[in-house]
């Protein structure tokens, strides 16, 4: 089956519970199979800096779910988190951006993979590099490579409870 990585991100409303619910729900989507996800991690905001801080993750998933037919779940999902459009690139409850599709590349007017901004973004790039060191991003090159050039900045692991807080 495929392997696709799905980067999360919120800054609104609970972001590290929004999260953890989104990874519930990919873990549930149909033809599909959660392989693993990266760590919670905080950062300052990029882009329009005037809104709270992001906490980001990243999930890699086996599916046979089409790349169009991906996309409509992942939108769903932001849909059931109660996101609202407002400015570009302003404040979210939940964004699931399909990063990587396998090996694949794709330019469609809904849909570019990779997504354009993956070599860039160090809350895309750590968090993936925690759960697949050995990626090669298509027509990018080796993912260990881009992270040497991404300085690290503000993002923070969260700190995660192993067991109950009593
Ligand atoms: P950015 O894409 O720079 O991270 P954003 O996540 O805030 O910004 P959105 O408003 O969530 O952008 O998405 C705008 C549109 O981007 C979506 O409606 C979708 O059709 C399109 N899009 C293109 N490529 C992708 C992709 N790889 N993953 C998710 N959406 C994509
Ligand atoms: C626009 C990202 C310009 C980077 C965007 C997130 C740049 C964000 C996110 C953090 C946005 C898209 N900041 N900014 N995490 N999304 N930390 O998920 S808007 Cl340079
Ligand atoms: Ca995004
Ligand atoms: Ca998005």
């Amino acid at each position: 089956m495929p392997v696709v990585h799905i980067g999360l991100g919120s800054n609104l409303a609970g972001p590290a519970q929004q999260l953890q619910q989104a990874l519930g729900e990919l873990a549930a989507l149909p033809e599909s199979h959660l392989r693993r996800h990266s760590r919670l991690y905080r950062s300052d905001p990029l882009g329009p800096a005037e809104q709270p801080d992001y906490v980001n993750a990243v999930a890699a998933l086996e599916t046979t779910l089409a790349p169009l037919a991906l996309l409509d779940a992942l939108q769903a999902i932001e849909a059931d988190h109660q996101r609202v459009r407002g400015e570009r690139w302003g404040p979210r409850t939940l964004d699931l951006d399909l990063l990587l599709y396998a090996e694949q590349r794709l330019d469609l007017p809904r849909l570019q993979v990779p997504h354009p901004g993956l070599p860039l973004r160090n809350f895309v790039l750590y968090p993936l590099f925690e759960i697949d060191p050995q990626l090669t991003i298509p027509g990018h090159g080796p993912l260990a490579t881009l992270l040497k050039q991404c300085p690290r900045g503000t993002l923070q692991a969260l700190e995660m409870p192993t067991e109950p807080l009593v």
